[in-house]
This record gives C-alpha cells, structure tokens and sequence, in this order.
C-alpha cells in the first residue's frame, strides 16, 4: 500500500515509537538509537521542528535565550552553532534543528505527514500499536509522545467566520507561503506571547492595525541584541559547568537569583530592583523578589512598577490605561516579552479595541463586528492561543490497558505521575506533560531531563528482561495531589490561564504544570529512578 507521496507506509514491528519530530521526539530517537532500539518517528508535519516548524507567524521569536535555547547533549553542536541574537528568531531556530536532524542523520527514521491518529496497548502481546492518518500501522514495545505543550491550536468559534472574505490565519498554523500584509487592513485578536510579537511587526506594514485585546497583558521589554561575540566566547568556554547550574535552576534559566521579599526592602530598594531588572529585560523580572507569585502584595509592587512603565509609555492615557492589566497577579499568565510592544499603540494606524467593554459579536464578509462597532478588514490574524498541554495527547485516541481511553480517564483534568507516565497506560512515556515543570521553565532544557530519564528507563527495563512499566494509582494519586498542592500555595490559580485550562470552553480548570521547580523535580525523578522506579509497578515476563 503507497499512500499519496507514493512513500510505503510502515507495517512493521518496532522497539520504540516516538510520536512527533520537534526537540523532544528528534533527542528521544537519537537516545533509543544510542541504546540500539529499532525506533520509529512520526511526523504531522512535512519537516522537522515541531512548535517551530508551525509558528511562522511574522515576529516569532524564542524568549529564552539563544546560547541556552539549544541542547546540550552533544559537546560539538554546542561549540559549532552561532546564534545570531540574543533571541532566536523562528527561521533560525528552525534551521537549527534541520541542522541537528541532518548532523545526527536523523530523518531515515521519521515518517513525515504522517499524523498519529490512535495509539492503542495491547494487552495479550503488551505493545503498543500505533496508526496514523495516512495508513501506517506499527507496533512497538515502547511509546513516547513527544506531541509538544502548544501544539493544539484554537481559533475561537466566532459566528460568521466561514463567511470572512478576506484572509485569515492562526499563528500556530501560519502559511509556508509568504502571506502579504504591506497595505492591508489587518484585526490581530489576542494578545498573549504570539500576539505581542505580530503586533509590533505587523504593524508598520498595515494600513491600519486593529487589536482586538480580551486582557491586558504584562510584558516586559526583551531587550533583543545582536549576538555579542564575546559573550558567546566566554559561553561557549564555560558551557559544561554552565548546563550543570541551569539544570538545577527553578526554570532552566541562568537570571540572578532573588535574594529579598519584596516588602521587607524599602520603596527605593524595590524600585531600584525592579528598573535594574526592566533594564536588563527577559522573564527574570519575575524573580526580582522571593514572593512574587506566592504573595499579592508583594506581587503588587511589580505589577504597579509595570503599570506606571505603560502609562509612561503609551502616549493616549485612555489607551495606556486599557493597556494595564489589572485582573491578574504577574506572572500568572505567562509573562511576555516584547519589543516595542507598547510603543506601537503611539501609532497613527494602530487601535486598540476593547473586547472585554464591547465582545466580538461575530465575523461578516467584510472584518469584526462588536457589539459597538464594525471594523473593515482584509485580514484577521488569530493570535488565540492553544489546547495547551492535554490538548496534543487527548487529540489521538489514545487507549491503555483494557482499552481505557485516555481521554476517559483525563475527564477531570490530567492524571500522572511524574507528568510521564500514567497509570493504566504501560510503557507509554509523555515528554514534558502535565504534572512536569515543561511551560514554566526553558523547554528545551525540560525536554532533556525528561528524554534522559525515560532512556535511561527504558535501558534500565532492557537490561532486567523487564515487559512493561507502569505507575501504581496511589502514586499518581499522590504525585497529583502534590502538583495541586504547590500549585494551590502559589498565586497561579487566580488567573484564567492556559495553564489552567481557562482558555478552552469547557476544559478542567486545573493547573497543569508542576510549579515546584525543575530542580527539585530532577532531584525526585533521580531519586524515584535510583530506587528502582519507586511508586511504577515492574512486569517481568
Ligand atoms: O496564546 P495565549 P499565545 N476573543 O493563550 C485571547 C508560548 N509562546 O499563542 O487572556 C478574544 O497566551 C486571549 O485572551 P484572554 C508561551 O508559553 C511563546 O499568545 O483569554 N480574545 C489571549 O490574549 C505562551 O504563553 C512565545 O482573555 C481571545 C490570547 O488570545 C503560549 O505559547 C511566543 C479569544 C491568547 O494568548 C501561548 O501563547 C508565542 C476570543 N475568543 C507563544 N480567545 C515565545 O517564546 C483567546 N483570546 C516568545
């Protein structure tokens, strides 16, 4: 059988299954190999990349660092690669991981446009099986889902939108083609990480610019750089010792570390804190101070510093004041990064509209009605966001021991242990899942300690003659109740985030990462693994 590419589908039996060819799924398969599993990727996509091989949307950047946006495994890549920025953009990102596919010969293994559709165990031969939309159908002792956080985009249901005649895009699925925007009246709605970033980049190429704002967002300048040589010199000399520190980081990240709560400093010491921390840029504003996100008062000092930031800014108060988000703690939501994000409201062809005085009310063949007012548009840019986290692993059916759906058994939120495996589901692994650090720190260096300890799993289940791996209820019990426990003692619930499923209608509000730091949760993993999988039930046989 040949499917549309006249490429033969896979019919055969494997160790491993890895599903999707993004940072995770390219170092899961370089890692089976290296153990000599006979490994099988599949791909949606026609290219490797994964979140950057979709999000090509104009001004998609990465807001961790370029010179630790990378991985670490490989000694040679990290001293044979140069960034260009202090922020990777999309394209060089992309070609980054082109690069590491290529430099590893990764691709022979990967099926590409072959999307996974469902994942079933089979309980008498204890395999996974696996099939996707274009016909293939494996089977494999392992399965790994490395599906990706943000992969599952949501363009909201607005009545009227099959009727738009004009362009419209989301940017998690942005055209490979180039799209025109130069003389175009464009609507971005939303303004999360992705909007913050197509706004100030489209709008010197509109005609007019129109954002459509739900929430007032906190950002904080990026501060964006050309890469500084001797920067990158000094990195690259030290970069050992450098992964060693960042991987017992909170967030995967090297910022000064907080040393202070904010209210037991004086008002100058804070604000100097704070504009030492605005000038330097980057999402380490957010450690200024020990408390920030498990104190509101404290909380409140950096949200009235970022505040008085945007009415300084932002030249017409009425638009600077909608600007300020005042129904949400920072760092709640995700904190954004920008460049030149405020600055562009002092636009002539920029408007800001309120959505949350006015809603969308629906979309007609010529732009966005709101309930008080219409707006002529060419194009509309979803800048909407995503069925973060379970969305990508409850989008394939995906069905454990005695054919038990996971999204049966996800009804109510996310159940895991560790955030990488579940219970009832044998020998599948999720990379970065709920239950794990994942979105709240760098994810490539999350992806790595996850990609590692389930290789290293996975050898350890080689060498025992072990058949299958899988958790014990009461440690997925306790490792959830441990989640919503940290969770709880922050102030992360207040929000409506994607972090707790507020965005999607419908979804379980429950918060979805684990926010008690990667270090501490490295050192679990570690110690749950050197006890020989404490809390997984081990079949031999
Ligand atoms: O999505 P979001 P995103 N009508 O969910 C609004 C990562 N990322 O794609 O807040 C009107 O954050 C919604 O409003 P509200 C990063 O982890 C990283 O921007 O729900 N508005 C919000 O403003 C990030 O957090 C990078 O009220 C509607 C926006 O759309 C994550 O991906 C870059 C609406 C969605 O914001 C997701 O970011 C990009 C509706 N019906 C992404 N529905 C970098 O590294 C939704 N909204 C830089």
């Amino acid at each position: 059988m040949a499917h549309a590419g006249f490429e033969p589908v896979e019919t055969g039996e494997f160790d491993a299954v890895v599903i999707g060819a993004g940072l995770a799924g390219l170092y899961m398969l370089y890692r089976l190999r290296e153990l000599g599993l006979a490994t099988i990727v599949f791909e949606t996509g026609d290219g490797v990349g994964g979140t950057w091989y979709w999000n090509r949307y104009p001004g998609a950047r990465c807001d961790s660092p370029s010179l630790f946006y990378s991985y670490s495994f490989s000694p040679e890549l990290l001293q044979e690669w140069s960034w260009s920025s202090r922020y990777p953009t999309q394209a060089e990102i992309l070609s980054y991981i082109n690069h590491v596919a290529d430099r590893f010969d990764l691709r022979r293994d990967i099926r590409f446009n072959a999307r996974v559709t469902t994942a079933a165990y089979d309980d008498a031969r204890r395999r996974w099986v696996v099939e996707t939309e274009r016909g293939d159908r494996v089977s494999a002792k392992y399965c790994i889902a490395a599906v990706g956080c943000l992969s599952a985009g949501q363009a909201p249901k607005i009545p009227g939108l099959e009727s738009f005649r004009g362009e419209w895009y989301h940017t998690g699925a942005w055209p490979h083609e180039p799209v025109e925007l130069r003389g175009k009246r464009i609507g971005v709605v939303g303004t999360g990480s992705s909007g913050v970033q197509v706004i100030p980049t489209v709008a010197p190429l509109a005609s007019h610019l129109y954002v459509f704002q739900r929430t007032a967002n906190f950002s904080i300048p990026a501060r964006n750089a050309p890469r500084n040589e001797q920067v990158e010199r000094e990195t690259k000399a030290h970069y050992a010792e450098l992964w060693k520190a960042i991987r017992m980081t909170k967030g995967g990240l090297l910022a000064p570390p907080a040393t202070a709560k904010a209210l037991d400093v004086s008002e100058e010491e804070r604000q100097r804190v704070y504009e030492e921390r605005w000038a330097a840029g980057g999402s380490g504003f957010a450690g200024a101070f020990t408390d920030l996100l498990t104190d509101t008062a404290a909380n409140d000092t950096a949200a009235d510093f970022v505040r008085s930031k945007i009415r300084a800014t932002v030249a017409d108060p009425v638009v600077a004041e909608a600007l300020c988000p005042k129904d949400h703690p920072l760092g709640t939501k995700r904190l954004v990064l920008d460049t030149d994000y405020f600055e562009t409201y002092n636009r002539p062809n920029v408007t800001l509209v309120d959505v949350r005085k006015a809603p969308i009310q629906e979309i007609t063949p010529t732009g966005i009605r709101t309930a008080d007012a219409e707006y002529e548009l060419d194009m509309i840019i979803f800048a909407t966001g995503y069925n973060a986290m379970t969305g990508p692993l409850l989008s394939i059916d995906i069905r454990g021991q005695g054919g038990v759906q996971l999204r049966e058994k996800w009804q109510a939120g996310p159940r895991t242990y560790l955030g990488v495996s579940i219970a009832g589901f044998p020998n599948l692994f999720t990379i970065t899942g709920p239950g794990s650090p994942s979105v709240l720190t760098n994810m490539v260096v999350a992806i790595e300690q996850h990609v590692e300890w389930v290789a290293d799993c996975i050898d350890y289940l080689e060498e025992h003659h072990i058949a299958a791996i899988e958790p014990d209820v009461a440690a997925e019990d306790a490792w959830v109740e441990h989640v919503n426990e940290k969770a709880n003692a922050t102030l992360y619930p207040l929000a409506n985030s994607w972090y707790m499923g507020a965005n999607i209608p419908g979804k379980p509000r429950v918060f979805m990462p684990y926010v008690g730091g990667l270090d501490v949760y490295t050192v679990t993993c570690n110690e749950i693994a050197a006890e020989g999988y404490r809390g997984f039930a081990l079949t031999t046989g």
